[in-house]
This record gives C-alpha cells, structure tokens and sequence, in this order.
C-alpha cells in the first residue's frame, strides 16, 4: 500500500523568494514577452525600430514580426498595447494609429501597420530573413497559408448545421492541409524551403493557433495526423526564438473566441476528451510542445508569481487572506512537490487562477503547466468546484490596467 503523503504547512513568501533564483536577461537573452528592449549585444544608439504589439503576446499577426525581429536580431523597442477585448484602448496609441489596429512598427520614425507591409519595410532596411516576402518560392507559399486560414475559419468559427456539414467542413481542411504537406515534403529539410526563413514565420502564428483550436473544439490533433506539420513544429521548437513566443493549448482555446468570433465545437467523443484535459489537465503531454521542459520551469513559474503576486491577489474573487494562503499552499507543493492543504473553500479560487494564466504573456509554455497542475492538485485537496467561467465574449478579467 503507498502511505498517503501527509500535507506540510506553507512557506512564507520569504521562504518561497529563497527557492528561486530564475532570471532572464530581457536584453540580450532569449527571447521572452516582457522584453521592452531588445539589443543583441548592440548599443542602444543603434535602435531604429519600435514594435507595437499587444499586452497578452496573443496577437498572430504581431507574432508574425516579433520572431522576424528576433530572427534577424535587430535591435527595437517594444511597446504593449491593449486590444479591444481585454480593455481599453490608449489613447497615446490612437493618436499614433486611429484604428488601434495592432502590429504597428516605427522605422526611423515613420508608422507602418498591415504586418505584410511591415514585413516587406524591414527587408528593405535590413535585408530579408531568407527567401524574402516577394520570392517566386515564398509568394505560392503565402497563398497556400490563406488558404489554410479561410479553411480552419470555416470549419472552427461558423456553426455546422448537420453532421454531414460537419464533415465537409473537416473535409475541405484536410485537403489543404495535405497541400501543406506536400509543401512540406518536397524539401529535404523540416522548413517551408531548403532553409528556414519568411514562409515558416508567416506559417507560424496560426498553424500554432490551428494546432491548438482543433485539438479543443474538434478532438483534431494537427501533429497527430500530419507527420511533416509534426517535423516542421519540431523544428520551431529547436528554435529559442520562437519558443520565446510559443503560447499553450489552453491560452488559445480560450482567447481564440472572442477573437475570432466565436470557436463551435463539434461534441464528438475525442473533443469532449481534449477539451477535459486541456481545461482539467493533465497538462503534461498535451500535443501543445514536443520539445523536453527545461530544468528552469517550476523556478521561473514561481518567480512569475512571486514577481505579480500582490495583483494575482487583488484580482482573484476570493477573500484576499484566504487566497494568499491558498496560493502559497499551491507554490509549496509546485517546489517541494510536498502536498499542503490549502484553507477550505478555496478550490475555486486556485482554478479561477489556474485557468487565467496566459503564456508566453506570464511564463513560458512548461512553466505553465506545472503551475496548473500545481493549483489543480491542490484546489482539489479541498474541493472539486470550478473557478468563475472565462467569458466567451470579451477577456477583459485579463484587462492588463490591473497589472501594471
Ligand atoms: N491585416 C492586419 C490584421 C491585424 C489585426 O487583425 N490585428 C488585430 C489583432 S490580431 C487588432 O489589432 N485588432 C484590434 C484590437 O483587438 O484591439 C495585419 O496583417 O497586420
């Protein structure tokens, strides 16, 4: 018989600093969302862009440039702007750009929006990140990328009205989808083309949103079905630049409708499963990341939280006294893998968190998943009630004003 581990008294937030030493060099380390200056071992004098993306790391098409920038390792300021539907909008940033539509990029003081646009500037100015946006190889791979978009849209964002229609809609995906493959395939490398260059970038912010969306509203795993779409994330995640930006299934699924206008699900037996463990866990193993977690995960997960805690507090529906010890409960158990039983009735208050956290906007995508899997397992110490449901139509209980 295995004894029942016996639950241990919480660390004091003190105790907790002790246990963490995580840190990144926002600078010139790898890439990471809460950089507002990027320099790559230049001087500062030799900045010439802004990139104007939003708070939640969420936006796809600011995805698409941030890993330009990376890639390329040109030096740029970042500033975060809120998106509609988590809050208001600035107004300093409305002056800058009437329709508040994000990315935005200042080069040498000229405002560009429209990320194609935005793309095809910085090739200008700093030459082009392998094959370039108007290469006869990259232009094909383009068109084939809208397409793939206008048939997840069709499939994921408009209700079916028949099982039939259903599956012509999932149909009408895989045969693009298997376009994508055969694109694929006919390099001998895991990219778009013989190198790694634009056409995986433009690929990159929604086939990650694909991956996740499909596996939650569809019981659809893209990696699963699709051996080189498999190598090709393989490959992106060899990569520190996008693992930098690389979100997790349950960000996407549950900033993906409002966004998109809503996200239908199809209620087959698989989906009703994914969706269990992307909102319930296990996280672990989720086809979200392929890639091994690194060592650092539970030290930056902690130090995430310690860094925000006072917010994470303030925000979160249950008595602030009540909570603040439940979360240190949750912290004790994510380092010392110690059970600690949290007071009673704050079960929902470690799954409201539990389900509010976003990545890469609060940590990486391990990280992540050792802290829900640490406030789960502790909240159901105590009880088995959900925290206050993620609305479908707006996020603004992620409004980014209550963390600044
Ligand atoms: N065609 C534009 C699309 C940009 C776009 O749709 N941006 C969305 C975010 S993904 C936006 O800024 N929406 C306004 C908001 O949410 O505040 C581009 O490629 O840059």
């Amino acid at each position: 018989m295995t004894p029942i581990p016996t639950s241990v008294a919480p660390l004091s937030w003190p105790e907790l600093e002790a246990l963490t030493d995580f840190q990144l060099d926002l600078i010139n380390g790898p890439t990471n969302a809460h950089s507002r200056l990027r320099l790559f071992g230049q001087p500062e004098s030799t900045v010439q862009v802004t990139l104007y993306r939003d708070h939640h790391a969420w936006c796809p098409y600011c995805q698409k440039v941030w890993l330009w920038l990376e890639e390329k390792q040109i030096p740029y300021r970042i500033e975060k702007v809120t998106m509609f539907c988590y809050g208001e909008k600035e107004s300093w940033y409305k002056r800058k750009v009437p329709s508040g539509m994000l990315p935005a990029l200042e080069l040498n003081g000229r405002i560009i929006t429209e990320s194609d646009d935005i793309l095809m500037a910085l090739e200008r100015a700093y030459g082009a990140l392998g094959a370039g946006m108007l290469d006869a190889t990259v232009l094909p791979l383009r068109q084939l990328e809208r397409l793939l978009f206008r048939a997840w849209c069709s499939w994921l964002c408009y209700p079916a009205s028949s099982s039939r229609h259903e599956q012509r809609n999932r149909e009408q995906f895989e045969a693009v989808v298997a376009k994508v493959e055969a694109a694929l395939a006919s390099t001998l490398g895991p990219y778009f083309l013989a190198d790694f260059g634009t056409a995986d970038v433009i690929f990159t912010p929604y086939v990650e949103r694909m991956n996740a969306s499909l596996y939650y509203y569809k019981g659809y795993s893209m990696r699963a079905e699709n051996p080189r779409l498999a190598d090709w994330f393989a490959a992106m995640e060899s990569r520190p630049t996008y693992r930098g930006t690389q979100s997790d299934f349950h960000t996407h699924a549950h900033d993906l409708p409002p966004q998109m206008g809503g996200c239908w699900e199809n209620g087959e037996p698989q989906m009703v499963l994914n969706k269990a463990r992307v909102d319930q866990g296990p996280w672990l193993g989720l086809p979200d990341v392929a890639d091994p977690e690194p060592e650092t995960s539970r030290a930056e997960a902690l130090q995430r939280v310690l860094k925000h805690r006072a917010n994470i507090i303030r925000v979160n529906p249950a008595d602030d006294q009540v909570f603040e010890q439940a979360l240190r409960c949750a912290l004790t158990y994510l380092v010392t893998d110690k059970p600690c039983t949290p007071p009673t009735q704050s079960d929902t208050a470690l799954r409201y968190l539990r389900d509010r956290i976003s990545v890469p906007r609060d940590m990486s995508i391990y990280a992540a998943k050792r802290l829900r899997a640490a406030l789960e397992d502790t909240a159901a110490l105590v009880g088995d009630r959900q925290g206050t449901p993620i609305p479908m139509q707006h996020r603004r209980d992620q409004d980014p004003a209550n963390f600044q």
